[in-house]
């Protein structure tokens, strides 16, 4: 009885393990063949290594965005948030806002009104026709090359229409204008961060461009934008190649309510700048905002009296200028493209402030600049008043540039 219980149990226990082993062979060929389909469908094995890093190496790098805000189901926290974004809407800081606000649009669509009665236009007329076949491509490209774009900016956008676009796409409108739109966003986005004045104390902006611009204008508005924020400015009268460029910058540091550093008519504008600069590390101020001459005897005395002024910057406080730009008239058209090239090839420009917008048929200057440079433009001048300096925004500008650009086809 004995020895036939053990048998019994000896045959469980044998039929116990016969069965384990049948499964763990059964997982093994479904693990093999599962591993076969994936190196069919991913193209190569990925045994030797983790499929998590062969995949990060293969995607094209993207740009991150930003996190998506988390709604927030306490109310409490929901009004401290809302109280948060109206602050952020209400800022009236220098440095440009993560959004534009409606004030800004408006603005970039009243100072765009000519120049979308210019080129713009000219693209509605012609992609307005009855029907559209490969006749457009020529007459697109004579439009783009004739406009206030500059060569480059024009041969980016008419290739990426040629290019970009198949022959059923070109008979549709639509199609052209957000492949011409896309492009032109594509030319503005230089990959530069957002400005951030507070990065250094004080931060130190040098202002070039030739003469009558709108230099000492824009200092004085930005002046203002600054001082408004809460942030003390130090202005720094450097143009002392003209009599009156020093009177304007002290009439734009009144209306401001920001001290303006001085020297005398002719004298070194290194020096006035060096002081202005000393001033603003003594007294702790958060910005120092330098004005230029925009002509001297000649050209080369220029740029050498400019080259002095960054190396003085320098010496007053190590590492300033943090940022020099080059304000650009936009009513002189694709001369600004050359001037800019000339002050680019003298020396570092970190970003673009383009005026007088408001008075230009050729704002689309502005792709052409970017393009050549491959600089931010930081500021856009609206108007003569003292609000009438906007940070610049890209897609708000290329939205107005090209507004109701598809209903003008039909
Ligand atoms: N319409 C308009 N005029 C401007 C703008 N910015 C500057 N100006 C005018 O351009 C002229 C020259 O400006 P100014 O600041 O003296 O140029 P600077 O020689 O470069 O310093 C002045 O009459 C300004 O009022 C602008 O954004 N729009
Ligand atoms: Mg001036």
């Amino acid at each position: 009885m004995v020895t036939e219980i053990v048998t019994l149990l000896a045959i469980a226990a044998a039929l116990g393990i016969f069965i384990l082993l049948l499964r763990r062979a059964g997982e093994k060929s479904r693990d093999r063949s599962a591993r076969a389909v994936q190196d069919r469908v991913l193209g190569t094995p990925e045994r030797a290594q983790p499929a998590r890093v062969r995949t990060r190496k293969a995607l094209p790098q993207r740009k991150r965005k930003p996190p998506a805000p988390v709604p927030d189901e306490d109310d409490e926290d929901e009004d401290e948030d809302d109280d948060n974004r109206e602050r952020d809407d209400d800022r009236v800081d220098g440095a440009p806002p993560a959004a534009v606000d409606e004030a800004s649009r408006a603005a970039f669509r009243a100072g765009l009104a000519k120049t979308r009665g210019g080129f713009v236009a000219k693209l509605g007329k012609l992609f307005g026709k009855k029907k559209i076949d490969q006749d457009v491509l020529p007459q697109l490209e004579e439009v783009l090359f004739t406009a206030d774009i500059g060569p480059r900016a024009a041969d980016r956008i008419f290739d990426a229409v040629k290019k970009g676009l198949s022959k059923d796409d070109l008979a549709d409108p639509t199609k052209i204008w957000s492949k011409i739109r896309e492009t032109s966003n594509k030319i503005l986005d230089v990959g530069a961060p957002p400005l951030d004045f507070e990065r250094h104390k004080p931060f130190v902006v040098l202002v070039l461009g030739v003469n009558g611009v709108g230099k000492t204008t824009t200092i004085g508005k930005l002046a203002a934008l600054l001082a408004a924020d809460g942030k003390q400015v130090v202005l720094a009268a450097g143009d002392t190649f003209r009599a009156a460029a020093t009177e304007q910058l002290e009439v734009w540091g009144k209306r401001a309510g920001v001290p303006v550093v001085k020297g005398k008519a002719g004298g070194d504008p290194s020096s006035v700048i060096f002081d202005a600069v000393k001033r603003g590390v003594d007294d702790g101020a958060d910005v120092v905002i330098c004005d230029t001459a925009g002509r001297l005897h000649t050209k080369t005395d220029l740029m050498d009296e400019l080259k002095k002024v960054r190396r003085v910057i320098d010496k007053a406080m190590p590492g300033a200028p943090h940022e020099t730009w080059m304000v650009l008239d936009a009513t002189t058209g694709q001369n600004a493209i050359t001037q800019a090239k000339t002050f680019k090839d003298a020396m570092e420009i970190t970003g673009i402030v383009i005026t007088k917008l408001d008075g230009s048929s050729k704002g689309g200057v502005l792709l052409g600049i970017c393009d050549e440079l491959k600089v931010p433009v930081r500021y856009v001048g609206v108007g003569e008043k003292l609000e009438d300096l906007r940070p610049f925004h890209a897609g708000a500008f290329v939205e107005a540039l090209y507004e109701d650009a598809d209903e003008a086809v039909s």
